[in-house]
């Protein structure tokens, strides 16, 4: 089962992630997680410290944690912070059916992949628009979204997972959070002679909790990977605008979601008919349960999404910030690209479009293609990924070998 490692393999995780930071120019330093403010310069490598007495305190408050977690590891393992965890490589798993087999004939990964998802949540949409795009074949599991009765054998409780199969201890590799299994695929991508259980390694969770629930935090998951390579194909500050709008599309562009798809009742039951439909909830669910799902589920949303509009700070007519959001996007790539890749998406369009494809057939997504740019880009985006445009021609496929 999944779980959190005994103690001292937490530490050397831990100390893993750093060797990772140190050999890669390309990620950020552990901030959050270590609660001390070293910023560093991205595009030149250089790290400096702000010089502020304020912040000199977080970094000895940051010192004296890591000491704490150290000497509390000695002294007894279970001293060790719930906070301080890192998940295990692998779980056991019961042979689970696929819903959906994805076969893309040109590819030679070599990679077993099953994703566990639910259809319309932006996180799978996300991780699905990469997969797609770079023509990967996998095989998809639909989770009940009310029992998920298919992640049961995982500690790590949201969706998507993604299964590396015929790898890890357990017969598979558990890869969790679409950021995260989005830059491991990526980073594997740029070169797979890498192996994924040493990719996954660097990317750390910190798991938390907050008003009993838990919080996992992935703080290197937009950055890629490189580690020795050299002749990287994006120049750094590429790379960076990337990072931003990957990390926009987290973080503000889902939060439009929701209070738009349920802003009215009807348009709750609405965009919850959608969801049932390409959800194929009848699989999953009996009639009357669906019928209940959709309703109650509708009307739980409705006032869910009142909520979240205050939460976020959205307009009092939420479609204004929809659309406001669609036309930051459109700003940020611009008249003179077709994509914010250049004539190739990179992961920031694969993961708005991810997004919003999830809303793709809710009225929300309609009005925001009439009262924004954002359709042009959208239609492009979903021919690219529709005909897996990323994927290497059969011609230049290379071999791969796993480690
Ligand atoms: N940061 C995660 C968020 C995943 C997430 O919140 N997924 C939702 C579905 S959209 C979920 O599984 N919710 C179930 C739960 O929180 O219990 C990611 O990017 O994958």
């Amino acid at each position: 089962m999944q779980g959190n490692m005994a103690a001292p393999m937490r530490l050397a995780a831990v100390a893993r992630q750093f060797e990772c930071l140190v050999r890669n120019q390309q990620v950020r330093p552990l901030q959050r997680c270590l609660q001390q403010n070293v910023v560093r310069n991205f595009s030149n490598g250089k790290t400096f410290f702000k010089a502020s007495v304020h912040r000199k305190k977080i970094l000895v408050a940051g010192s004296l944690a890591v000491v704490g977690v150290t000497l509390a590891t000695v002294v007894n393992q279970r001293w060790l912070p719930y906070w301080l965890t890192v998940q295990a490589l692998s779980s056991t798993r019961p042979e689970i059916e696929a819903s959906r087999k994805i076969r893309i004939e040109t590819d030679n990964s070599g990679l077993k992949l099953t994703l566990f998802q639910f259809q319309t949540c932006p996180f799978c949409c996300k991780v699905r628009a990469m997969l797609d795009y770079y023509g990967f074949s996998y095989d998809l599991v639909e989770v009940n979204s009310v029992t998920k009765k298919q992640i049961k054998w995982s500690d790590y409780r949201k969706v998507p997972i993604l299964a590396v199969e015929g790898m890890g201890d357990g017969g598979f590799l558990q890869l969790n959070d679409s950021s995260v299994i989005i830059s491991i695929l990526e980073s594997w991508r740029q070169d797979p002679q890498q192996s994924l259980e040493k990719l996954k390694e660097c990317y750390v969770c910190i798991e938390s909790e907050e008003r009993g629930k838990k919080i996992y935090d992935f703080p290197n998951k937009y950055f890629i990977m490189f580690m020795d390579k050299s002749n990287l194909p994006t120049t750094p500050e590429q790379r960076q605008e990337e990072r931003k709008w990957r990390k926009w599309a987290d973080d503000h562009l889902v939060h439009m979601l929701s209070p738009n798809v349920y802003r009215t009742p009807s348009e709750a039951v609405d965009a919850f008919k959608y969801f049932s439909e390409v959800g194929e909830w009848e699989k999953n669910f009996s009639t009357p349960e669906r019928v209940m799902v959709i309703y109650v589920g509708a009307m739980a949303m409705y006032l869910l999404g009142k909520m979240l509009r205050k939460k976020y700070h959205l307009n009092e007519d939420v479609r204004i910030s929809l659309y406001d959001a669609c036309k930051d996007w459109t700003k940020a790539v611009g008249k003179k690209r077709s994509f914010m890749g250049g004539n190739q998406p990179n992961l920031a369009d694969l993961s708005v479009y991810g997004v919003l494809n999830s809303i793709e057939g809710c009225q929300a997504f309609q009005d925001a293609r009439e009262n924004s740019h954002i359709g042009g880009w959208y239609d492009t985006m979903q021919k690219v990924v529709k005909s897996h445009d990323g994927a290497l021609p059969v011609s230049a496929a290379h071999t791969l070998t796993k480690n």
